[in-house]
């Protein structure tokens, strides 16, 4: 699947994000539960330096709970701390100043110890385009209307605001770009509603799900569209799906476009079920 980027934009956001990485702590890197893999850009641990880094896994209410927890040991079997949220319902948002307090502990410990005040530790978010990183933010700061003014080195209207604990937090998130040369890393992000829809083939992307459905969840689809029987290929159940609700054309014939739209966007409500398309290795 061809997938039309932009090198130039790509590249001056990550100069963005190298920029204020030089004013933070602790970098807090957003991940999509559901694409744990697929989600990461193959450069963070470059990107991050040696800064301390915490792994967020958000989404959490769309991913599967069994394959969720697997990641989470394999992050931190990496040695990566790492915790799942669902930013739309604040749900475990409230241990990240704890934890990104603890990634700076050694830090605020040899200051003390030389007789220096430690200033308040502060984190910056990172993740790609559409992951969570605004909900996520508005989670974290909750009701903490109180930002601090704007620091000298930070671009013009971007603010600290404080979280419990003292933790500053950078307001606005760094844009990262995933790695799309692998077509099936493609495929996820466009399912998993990462890329707009203008730059990617919504026929093929639905297609592809539709038969990782057949493959992994016959049952879930045969449910959710109420399928006597199975077509052995995605575009026939896409061609059905269409059928059933009601999306034809001139003729009765099935608008495979809009069967397409309709099913990409169930999937990305949850409506078929819980679901995470990468696996950890291993
Ligand atoms: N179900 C669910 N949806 C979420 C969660 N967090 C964010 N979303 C949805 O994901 C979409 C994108 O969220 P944003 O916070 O705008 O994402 P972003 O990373 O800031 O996106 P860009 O600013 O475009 O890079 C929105 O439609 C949110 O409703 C979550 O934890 N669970
Ligand atoms: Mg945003």
């Amino acid at each position: 699947m061809s997938i039309q980027w932009y090198p130039g934009h790509m590249a001056r956001a990550r100069r963005l994000v190298q920029e204020n990485l030089k004013l933070v702590d602790v970098v807090i890197e957003l991940l999509d539960a559901r694409i744990p893999a697929s989600s990461r850009n193959p450069l963070i641990g470059k990107i991050v330096g040696g800064k301390p880094h915490l792994v967020v896994l958000n989404k959490e209410d769309l991913a599967d709970p069994h394959l969720t927890r697997l990641w989470l040991d394999w992050f931190r079997g990496c040695g990566l701390p790492a915790l799942v949220v669902d930013s739309t319902r604040r749900k475990g948002v409230a241990e990240v100043p704890m934890l990104v307090r603890r990634l700076v502990e050694d830090k605020i410990a040899s200051l003390a110890a030389r007789g220096r005040r430690p200033p308040n530790p502060r984190c910056m978010v990172v993740g790609i385009p559409n992951v969570g990183k605004s909900f996520f933010i508005n989670a974290l700061v909750g009701s903490r209307v109180t930002r601090t003014g704007n620091r000298p080195g930070v671009t013009r209207g971007q603010q600290w605001v404080r979280l419990a604990r003292g933790v500053e937090l950078l307001d606005t998130p760094g844009v990262l770009w995933p790695k799309f040369d692998d077509p099936q890393v493609a495929l996820k992000l466009a399912a998993t509603g990462a890329i707009k829809e203008e730059v990617f083939d919504v026929e093929e992307v639905a297609a592809w799900l539709a038969e990782w459905l057949l493959q992994s969840f016959p049952a879930s689809l045969k449910e959710r569209y109420r399928l006597e029987e199975l077509p052995a290929q995605g575009h026939r159940v896409l061609e059905l799906i269409g059928a059933k609700r009601g999306l034809v054309g001139p003729g009765g014939v099935v608008d495979s476009y809009r069967a397409a739209v309709h099913l990409l966007k169930e999937f990305r409500e949850g409506r078929l079920g819980r679901f995470t398309l990468d696996v950890p290795p291993g």
